[in-house]
């Protein structure tokens, strides 16, 4: 990570309390412009400031180099500091407010002692903006939704809800004549586990009309920009959708910059600027020719990189990989064999398991595995002893009826007790394909107890499977305490696979718990954990998921055959 965005803002919160307080004229420009010089800057400004460079950026003079050096070295700079105290107003967060700028800022401080968004917002709401000169009733109204836009924009959408609101978009705007190339790029194209805002990228003959028609779009709230080179629309769930144009001869390198991450983008420019190059959204420059840029694989090659797949696009080794030749071959949906984690109306599943059944077999799975709840999870209507026998028996049923061409696993999803021990018995334990043991209960357990819980649990010779191993769902409950690095070992010692729950809202483990995992030559099983069966569906989000984890098909165990699957869970 580089400190840029960091700094930047920093220098930002100076240049709006100068203005702000008024004393300088001029004072504040420098520091606006310092702010754009340090956000197109190429390269980490820590890095600069270590060679003592910064006065070479172009729009740093004296003293703002040394605010940055200060900065930079010890968290803090004095004039900050003075100038907070003097004006004591939230500027960086009333600033981010659409429709609201310094100006509005200094006025409604200095006539009604605005400080913050609660402060500008109740004034509002009791009509005193309308009132101030420069100001009346309709920028009062903006400025309340300007408020409610920053408001929905603190929250992030679930990759899955963005993902489908942005393929709706995408085939409606395909379906205009005049678009060329048409692509999602920013953090849904990197699949991230949310996402900010959705970027799109377009190349088209008469981009204009289709400007027209994206902001027209059913479930449009706001229209934020119609322009003829970029379009923002708000939809009425909250979320913001970007159209951008580019032009054709520019379109790789423009899927390039806008794909991301900031990171990534930072890192590569470096690597051009290295080659005596300049890598810009529009291509890939050496002096004024332009020498890559009509497709994003043309650029990584010009710079002496393997195509990245853009889930790796963080800046977590895929530049230096990619330039050693060294990038893998991630895991993808072609490559699963199967799902082997699912319920059925025996316990909590919404579905029959013969209407499970044949959704898994429409996916062409060679396996499946049904594996309810067990006993202790009583909200779920787990199952006990004799229900799982008979589970057990009729799943011998369907697959000597050979109605279905995949086999059938017989499984169970069992509850991890408080002492590390399962709420079911060896002998039918013992009975199972695929065991997976989970944690449902105590989630607030001491991260010492938690991790001796479930190292217990992956010890006991049944379990095959650990389930969702830090129990977080996005945006809802944090991971529970545990020491995962312990227990990787444990499930190494003991033959455990570790689960990478595809389910959109648990994505559990994360990616980058995922690389520990498989770094230690852990595997992982991919599994939907589906309640129903348009859960089954969720495959393709572990699967991305997966991706951004580094993993290869030989790391994920339900690309193997069954054969191989079910040697290597043998304990
Ligand atoms: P999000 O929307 O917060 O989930 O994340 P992104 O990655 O989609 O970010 P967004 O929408 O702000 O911008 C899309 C991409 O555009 C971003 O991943 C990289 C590129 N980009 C945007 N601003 C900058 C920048 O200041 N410098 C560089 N190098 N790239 C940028
Ligand atoms: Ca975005
Ligand atoms: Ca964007
Ligand atoms: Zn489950």
């Amino acid at each position: 990570m580089t400190r840029n965005a960091e700094v930047a803002r920093v220098l930002q919160e100076i240049g709006l309390l100068l203005e702000i307080e008024g004393k300088d004229r001029f004072k504040h420009l420098a520091y606006y412009r310092g702010v754009r010089s340090i956000t197109s800057l190429g390269e980490d400004v820590e890095s600069v400031a270590k060679r003592g460079a910064l006065m070479d950026i172009p729009g740093i003079g004296k003293s703002l180099a040394d605010v940055i050096k200060t900065y930079l070295e010890t968290g803090e700079v004095r004039i900050l500091n003075e100038l907070r105290t003097r004006v004591p107003v939230n500027v960086l967060e009333l600033d981010s407010i659409p429709g609201v700028g310094p100006k509005t800022i200094k006025l409604v401080y200095e006539k009604l002692g605005v400080t913050d968004i609660e402060s500008l917002e109740k004034a509002a709401n009791q009509g005193k903006l309308s009132s101030l000169p420069g100001l009346g009733e309709k920028t009062q109204k903006q400025i309340i939704e300007g408020i409610q836009i920053v408001r929905a924009g603190l929250e992030r959408t679930l990759l899955s809800d963005a993902i489908s609101v942005a393929e709706q978009i995408e085939k409606k705007l395909r379906k205009l004549k005049v678009v060329k190339q048409l692509t999602i790029a920013g953090s849904t194209r990197r699949r991230r586990e949310t996402i900010g805002d959705i970027d799109f990228l377009l190349d088209a003959t008469d981009p204009k009309t289709v400007m027209e028609e994206f902001v027209k779009f059913e479930g449009v709230a706001t229209v934020i920009a119609q322009g003829p080179t970029k379009s923002s629309i708000r939809l009425e769930s909250g979320l913001q959708v970007d159209l951008r144009v580019l032009p054709s001869e520019s379109f790789g390198a423009g899927l390039q910059y806008f794909t991301g991450s900031v990171d990534h983008n930072v890192k590569l420019r470096s690597i051009a600027q290295k080659m005596g190059l300049r890598l810009n959204e529009y291509g890939l420059f050496k002096n004024e020719k332009k020498i890559a840029g009509d497709d994003e694989e043309g650029v990584y090659k010009a710079l002496g990189l393997q195509w990245i797949p853009p889930e790796l696009r963080e800046d977590k080794g895929e530049i230096e990989a990619a330039q050693k030749k060294k990038i893998p071959t991630l895991v993808s949906m072609s490559d699963i064999r199967g799902d082997l984690h699912s319920h059925t109306d025996q316990s909590d599943g919404k579905n029959t398991i013969e209407e499970m059944l044949n959704t898994a077999q429409a996916l062409e799975y060679e396996y499946y595995c049904v594996s309810d709840h067990t006993q202790s999870l009583t909200i779920a209507n787990g199952m006990d002893e004799s229900r799982l026998l008979k589970r057990i028996d009729e799943i011998d049923e369907l697959n000597a009826s050979g109605r279905w061409k995949m086999k059938i696993l017989k499984g169970a999803e069992v509850d991890i007790l408080a002492d590390g021990g399962l709420d079911i018995e060896d002998d039918v334990l013992s009975q199972l394909d695929i065991v997976t043991g989970s944690i449902h209960s105590r989630m607030k357990d001491t991260k010492e107890i938690m991790t001796e819980r479930v190292c217990t649990a992956l010890e006991n010779k049944y379990v095959h499977i650990l389930g969702h191993p830090t129990g977080r769902l996005i945006g809802k409950r944090s991971e529970f305490e545990i020491n995962l690095e312990s227990v990787f070992e444990t499930a190494q010692k003991h033959n455990v696979i570790m689960e990478l729950n595809a389910h959109p809202q648990r994505l559990d483990l994360n990616a980058g718990n995922l690389r520990a995992a498989t770094k230690i030559g852990l595997k992982i099983a991919i599994n939907t954990d589906a309640h129903r069966i348009s859960e089954l569906d969720y495959m393709r989000f572990g699967v991305y998921q997966a991706r951004r984890g580094w993993l290869t098909p030989d790391d994920v165990i339900n690309t193997y055959p069954l054969k191989k699957l079910m040697r290597i869970i043998k304990k």
